[in-house]
């Protein structure tokens, strides 16, 4: 089955096909080829992997436009879109209710990946893909003179995560499904995903994500599952029956709603759920305030509840301490725990000691670590469980992964904010936290007792804010840590840093707690069909396509990595992807580039830590070079286009600068005559899911460069590796692993490592700066790229030595970084090198499959075995 679908998704990608030659895409042509395709095609019926009987594709297709739409002929490629996803949205629908049913039968146990972010990207051509489908669909719309390639263009992406953690849940859940494990997400509908960026002279303005306008035909309303959510109001014991029982009374009340978005697997029957959360007024349920008169009041119930979903907040890493965001964890997690709790009661009643052989939970970061507290809540308020039998289950159904190191990234919430909206939680989690001390006491029991007080506060879960002694606060990790089964980070090198530093002392107590569950990425998204032209010649290579549900088998390239004939038809493809990446580029910036040139990337969340800025100045110091070099030198040069994208949370001032030095940089490079041949900057505004599945096809470089230490894994250094692009890049994160799996010599490593990264932080004052960055910081002082005044704190952030200045220590790695990228020159004109090393990249990719990633999860943590409905 595997191998007819990518032989379909060939034929989307270019291969030319039948139906295509006999329907000539001209838009007045349309009406009569659609009419035709259709009257022919309902003479034939298709089943579908649901089951059912069904109408053909394009008769289908045009009576969702007909009767959903209103509409009749010659229609856009957005109809289209909308008529073709209805019309994929049934067959969907059809496998997810038999994998339910089939699910409800066996009643396996599950696991609920909660997350505050799923940043799913487009669902179309992801669907059709799939569900094997997509021949059949790209065949209906070539009959009825439309492309899929065009017509998936049409869709919105679904943008509801900022970066990293949020395309990490996305991919898993890809990967549970192909697995066929019981599992669904839980999270929040935002009504405004990650805002859209756009350029405005140089600078990024933020533009609000409208992306629910025309329907989103994934989502599945469920009007008979909603749940109540409160906040804020009063606490009060009461004696039933003889027995002491809490009762919370919040002061405002709002309805979780709920909406199920089907998640198909690769190949298989499974289609399993993404559970979103829509916060909605309790009065539409209560209209007595409408009755009363109280029109106004009612409206602004309705506007208070709607906020609580309305918007995603566009920061990654930085937690602000705003109340809205505590407010919108409680209000999903609070959700899903109920309607898991319901689920299990219709089924086993109150069994609730079983609950943890029936269900687990995925804390992704520390988002939704309010589940802790809730958790306990629900099984003590509201079943009526003992405390330390409510403890016992609960830590046995939660799990905590941690995705950052940065210390100013662990959210920490003011025991003030904490009890004024969630007063019986604040309440738990004190009764958690003296449990725990008191547990510490006794554990170290052996310590003199000044040293174990220390360490007791160190561990507290409420401690006082160290910049504000006036203030407590509630530390999420620490709670999540108390509160779970396992805890583990998202690299090697991460985990490492989780159990040494961050969490030390927790390591110290619990060493069987923590592991390690290293990164994946779905090959179906990220490989197989964002370059199906790759996926067809491995697959062709390799003599079968199961690599796509097996990366391991990738590995198979190896044996073809210097062969000269497969590095032709390798070096074809990597040549095809590139020009789309330089017809987005023309189609952007007006601008044609030469093809030839290198293409090299660098699109991540703009961020110090990340380092763009390090990566300008190498484009910098490169330009001057080339305005110094004579023709006959300029000759042997390797030509290169730049391109950097990537969004700066909207207060995020620095990053913002950085965006701007970026496309000033490429103003006055772009333009030069002297050096346009040769280097191109362009920044590639509002980057996403779709942008990335473009770029990523076509890189030949790929940039990596964190301080090291400071990048929990990265996602997409796997995505490049897979598309078989070189990595430049740091001894961090994923990138570790990524270089042993490919051999490190093929990976241009340079810079600093994590373990020096303290003790040259304390040295940095003293740090005798290389003379190019001393020349390169006048420049851009000087007004070299304009914005004097403007990018003046850029440079003082790196250079004017005050405490703690060039914190990620770029002037440390930038001679080691140029001669890095002299490293890649060299290779690129060895182009027989560069081709070898990448399909090396690729063939060592297949450890970095979610797949094996989410077999990890399921063996170590998990414990949740795969249950897969008949065909
Ligand atoms: C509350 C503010 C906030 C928002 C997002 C704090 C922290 C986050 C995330 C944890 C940031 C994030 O996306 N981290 C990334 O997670 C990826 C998946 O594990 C890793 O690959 C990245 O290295 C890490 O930066």
């Amino acid at each position: 089955m595997a191998y007819r679908q990518l032989q379909q998704s060939n034929r989307v990608a270019g291969a030319p096909t039948a139906s295509r030659q006999i329907a000539p895409r001209v838009a007045t042509g349309r009406r009569a080829l659609h009419v035709a395709a259709v009257a022919e095609a309902e003479k034939t019926a298709a089943t579908t992997r649901g089951g059912a009987a069904s109408v053909p594709a394009p008769v289908d297709i045009a009576n969702k436009l007909r009767y959903l739409f209103g509409r009749n002929g010659d229609y856009t490629n957005a109809d289209a879109y909308h008529g073709t996803a209805w019309s994929v949205r049934e067959k969907l629908i059809d496998s997810f209710n038999k994998t339910h049913e089939h699910w409800r039968k066996e009643d396996p146990k599950f696991i609920y990946y909660l997350s505050a972010e799923f940043l799913m990207g487009r669902s179309l051509t992801n669907t059709v893909y799939n569900l094997g489908l997509q021949g059949e669909y790209a065949d209906a719309l070539n009959q009825m003179g439309y492309e899929m390639e065009k017509v998936a263009d049409a869709e919105r992406d679904a943008a509801l995560g900022n970066g990293g953690l949020g395309r990490l849940a996305a991919c898993f859940l890809d990967s549970m499904a192909t697995l066929d494990l019981p599992g669904w997400g839980y999270g929040i509908r935002y009504k405004y995903g990650m805002f859209k960026q756009a350029l405005k002279n140089g600078y990024q303005i933020e533009q609000p994500d409208i992306w629910l306008t025309s329907g989103n035909p994934w989502e599945v309303r469920r009007d008979d599952v909603k749940f109540e959510v409160g906040f804020g109001g009063r606490v009060e014991r009461r004696k039933v029956n003889g027995k002491e029982v809490t009762v919370w009374t919040p002061s405002e009340k709002v309805i979780a709603q709920a909406y199920d978005n089907p998640i198909p697997g690769f190949d298989t029957p499974t289609t399993s759920n993404l559970r979103l959360w829509d916060a909605m007024p309790l009065t539409e349920f209560d209209l007595g305030a409408f009755n009363a008169g109280d029109y106004d009041r009612a409206m602004l119930d309705r506007e208070r509840a709607e906020a609580i979903s309305a918007v995603l907040y566009p920061n990654d890493s930085t937690p602000e301490g705003k109340e809205l965001r505590l407010k919108q964890q409680y209000f999903f997690v609070c959700a899903s725990l109920q309607d898991v709790l319901s689920r299990f009661k219709a089924v086993h009643g109150t069994a609730f000691e079983s609950l943890p052989d029936k269900a687990c939970f995925q804390l992704n970061d520390t988002h939704p670590t309010i589940a802790v507290a809730e958790l306990m809540r629900l099984l003590v308020d509201v079943e009526g469980l003992d405390w330390d039998q409510a403890w016992t289950i609960t830590t046995k159904c939660l799990n905590y992964t941690n995705h950052t190191v940065m210390p100013e990234a662990l959210e920490k919430w003011p025991v003030k904010v904490m009890a004024k909206m969630l007063p019986r939680h604040m309440e738990i989690i004190e009764v958690i936290n003296e449990g725990w001390t008191r547990w510490l006491a006794g554990h170290l029991g052996d310590l003199k007792s000044e040293e174990r007080a220390k360490r007791i506060a160190a561990m507290s879960i409420i401690h006082e804010n160290p910049w504000n002694k006036e203030e407590m606060l509630v530390n999420m990790a620490y709670l999540a840590v108390v509160g779970s089964s396992a805890v583990n980070g998202v690299a090697a090198i991460h985990s490492n840093i989780v159990k040494d530093e961050i969490l030390n002392d927790f390591y110290q107590i619990f060493p069987s707690k923590f592991q390690n569950k290293t990164n994946g990425v779905t090959p179906r998204r990220w490989l197989a069909w964002c370059n199906p032209e790759l996926a067809a010649l491995i697959t062709d290579t390799l003599g079968t396509s199961e690599w796509i549900n097996d990366t391991e088998k990738l590995a198979g390239l190896r044996a073809y990595a210097s062969d000269k004939s497969f590095q032709a038809k390798w070096s074809a493809v990597k040549k095809a992807k590139k020009a789309k990446l330089a017809a987005l580029i023309k189609k952007i910036h007006g601008d044609d580039v030469n093809q030839e040139a290198l293409f090299d990337i660098q699109i991540k969340r703009i961020h110090e830590y990340k380092r763009q800025y390090l990566n300008v100045l190498s484009i910098i110091w490169r330009y001057k070079q080339l305005k110094k070099m004579s023709p006959e030198e300029r000759r042997k040069a390797v030509p290169r286009v730049c391109v950097i994208g990537g969004k700066a949370a909207s207060a995020y001032d620095m990053a913002k600068r950085i965006i701007r030095l970026v496309t000033a940089v490429g103003d006055v490079i772009n333009r030069d005559p002297d050096t346009k041949d040769l280097l191109r900057l362009y920044f590639l505004p509002d980057y996403n899911v779709s942008l990335a599945e473009t770029i990523i096809p076509a890189a030949e470089l790929s940039q990596h460069i964190s301080t090291a230490g400071t990048e929990a894994s990265g996602t997409s250094n796997m995505k490049f590796q897979m598309n078989g692009c070189l990595i430049i890049g740091t001894w961090d994160g994923a990138n570790i692993e990524i270089a042993e799996e490919t051999g490190v010599d093929n990976v241009f490593v340079f810079g600093v490592r994590a373990e020096e990264i303290n003790q040259l932080r304390k040295e940095r004052k003293n740090f005798k700066t290389d003379p190019r960055w001393d020349e390169l910081m006048r420049d851009i002082e000087g007004g070299m790229f304009g914005d004097k005044d403007y990018f003046k704190p850029l440079v003082d952030s790196v250079n004017n030595m005050k405490v703690g200045n060039d914190w990620f220590l770029l002037a440390n790695d930038f001679a080691a970084y140029l001669e890095a990228q002299e490293e890649v020159d060299a290779c690129y004109k060895d182009q027989a090198e560069w081709l070898r090393r990448s399909i090396m990249y690729t063939a060592g990719s297949g450890k970095f499959s979610s797949d094996r990633t989410i077999r990890e999860y399921a063996e170590d943590i998990w414990h949740v075995k795969p249950s897969r409905p008949s065909a």
